[in-house]
């Protein structure tokens, strides 16, 4: 409809909405259906903001004049990121993590180029703190590995654009280190620390060897000082031993450095699903990790398995499940870990220990689904794919726990049980949460009960990934 048409006269006609004089403009056609733009007026001035919207348009971008849930780019002008934050709480609109806040030279550079241009700053930011977390690891520093995580966690979850100095202020978990290297990435475009570890040797052998499934910092330092620097070499070379887990990891490798998808997961989750109730057919069986928290791929797909049975059934499942899936050609590689869970132990002090359940790390082979066209492409015939599965089996007694813990991400939890010990006197792991000041044990059949005991707002997995 054309908007002119309500601006005609007539009695009982009210005078209409006031419209930005894009409305009155030809419709242009939207090339770029994914971006839905809404341009803040504050501080740009409403003749900038209506040239700009107009602009926008013509070069097929859909602009909105209004705010609206649809929304998926606002673009201000001389606001900060902080500034544009708090119009939106005025507003009454949560910035999620989907809702991109942009400087005008983003919409400028893109009109420029005819299509966005990527959102660079960012990613450009949370992977150079990545790679210098990455480093601190291989060297086993930990204390600058948590500063760096921390550092990349805060500003994935930052919902603008860091782009001056100013935007960094009032900003946890940034401390001087940190905000040295953002300030040079913003000046120059890159930081000259990050660079040197990218050319750094040892680093980039070391993100080679750790690659193999199975290979830890130990073989890699190992390997490093034997002077090896390639993955043929290592494989290659007579002398050296590999464990079951290593031979697993460099035959499967490609397909094991090549991440899971979605789809694959899900595919994954039918196998998994189909195997367990085999055997148990009341089992709960749940994707936890980073599918769960709605990453679109990972390095492999976790599940947590469950059942209100008996403890004998419950010993016996994966075992079980193994056997399906060997007598079925699909198991590749497998290690069972017994469990060691006791049940009235205290929770562990240390963030990182890992749990006392019974698991099961394998390595299954997941057949393409049928391409409709008849067209393969994949390479000499191969029709699956190796993936990376680890199975959980816990006392439904402490499911609520172990799945809290096995979503995820790693900093998430290392945070929220920080915050148990410290905030609520609590000591929390995967298997329990303990109230030291009560002096017992506090149960929860859900996750929704594990933060009501810690006085917290339920949190969405897809709101744990910082
Ligand atoms: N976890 C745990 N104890 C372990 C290993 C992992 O409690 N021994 C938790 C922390 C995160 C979650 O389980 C899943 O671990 P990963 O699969 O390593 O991480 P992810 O978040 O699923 O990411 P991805 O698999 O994509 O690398
Ligand atoms: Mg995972």
């Amino acid at each position: 409809m054309d908007p002119l048409c309500t601006a005609s006269s007539g009695p009982r006609k009210k005078r209409p909405r006031q419209v930005g004089a894009s409305m009155a403009s030809p419709p242009h056609d939207i090339k770029f259906q994914n971006l839905v733009l809404f341009i803040l007026e504050k501080k740009m001035g409403t003749t900038r903001r209506n040239f700009l919207m107009e602009l926008a348009r013509r070069k097929g971008f859909r602009v909105e004049n209004e705010l609206s849930d649809s929304v998926t780019h606002i673009v201000a002008e001389n606001n900060s990121g902080s500034e544009v934050l708090e119009w939106l709480q005025v507003q009454n609109i949560r910035a999620s993590s989907q809702l991109e806040l942009l400087d005008v030279s983003w919409l400028i550079e893109s009109m420029g180029a005819g299509k966005p241009v990527e959102i660079t700053g960012k990613h450009q930011l949370v992977d150079a703190f990545e790679i210098l977390a990455e480093n601190s690891e291989f060297k086993e520093n930990e204390v600058s590995y948590v500063t760096f995580m921390r550092a990349a966690s805060v500003l994935k979850s930052l919902p603008f654009t860091i782009i001056s100095m100013r935007d960094t202020e009032g900003i946890p978990c940034l401390g001087d280190k940190v905000k040295c290297i953002i300030e040079e990435i913003i000046e120059d475009g890159e930081s000259s620390e990050v660079k040197a570890v990218l050319n750094d040797e040892r680093y980039q052998s070391f993100k080679l060897f750790t690659s193999v499934f199975g290979v830890g910092l130990k073989t890699s330092e190992k390997w490093f000082r034997m002077g090896f620097r390639s993955l043929n070499k290592i494989m290659s070379d007579k002398t050296l031993k590999f464990t079951k887990m290593q031979k697993a990891g460099f035959l499967y490798y490609e397909d094991l450095v090549s991440c899971v998808t979605r789809a694959e997961a899900e595919a994954v989750g039918v196998l998994v699903k189909e195997a367990v109730w085999a055997f148990l057919p009341d089992a709960f069986v749940t994707m936890t990790g980073g599918f769960r928290r709605g990453k679109k791929i990972g390095h492999d797909v976790d599940f947590l398995i469950t059942s209100p049975g008996s403890a004998e059934d419950e010993e016996q499942l994966l075992p079980k499940v193994i056997n399906f899936w060997e007598k079925k050609g699909l198991l590749l590689y497998y290690d069972l870990v017994e469990s060691t869970f006791e049940k009235f132990k205290l929770p562990s002090r240390q963030v990182d220990t890992l749990d006392h359940f019974q698991k099961c790390f394998l390595i299954l082979k997941l057949h393409h689904q049928r391409v409709d066209s008849g067209k393969s492409n994949q390479q000499e015939g191969k029709t699956w794919k190796a993936i990376r599965v680890d199975l959980v089996m816990c006392p439904y007694e402490n499911h609520a726990f172990a799945l809290l813990g096995w979503t995820g991400s790693r900093q998430f939890e290392r945070d929220i049980r920080r915050y148990a010990t410290h905030e609520r006197k609590m000591m929390l792991d995967n298997h329990a949460l303990y109230d030291k000041t009560k002096r017992m044990f506090l149960k929860a059949e859900s996750e929704e009960e594990i933060f009501a005991h810690l006085g917290l707002d339920y949190i969405e997995p897809w709101e744990r990934n910082a």
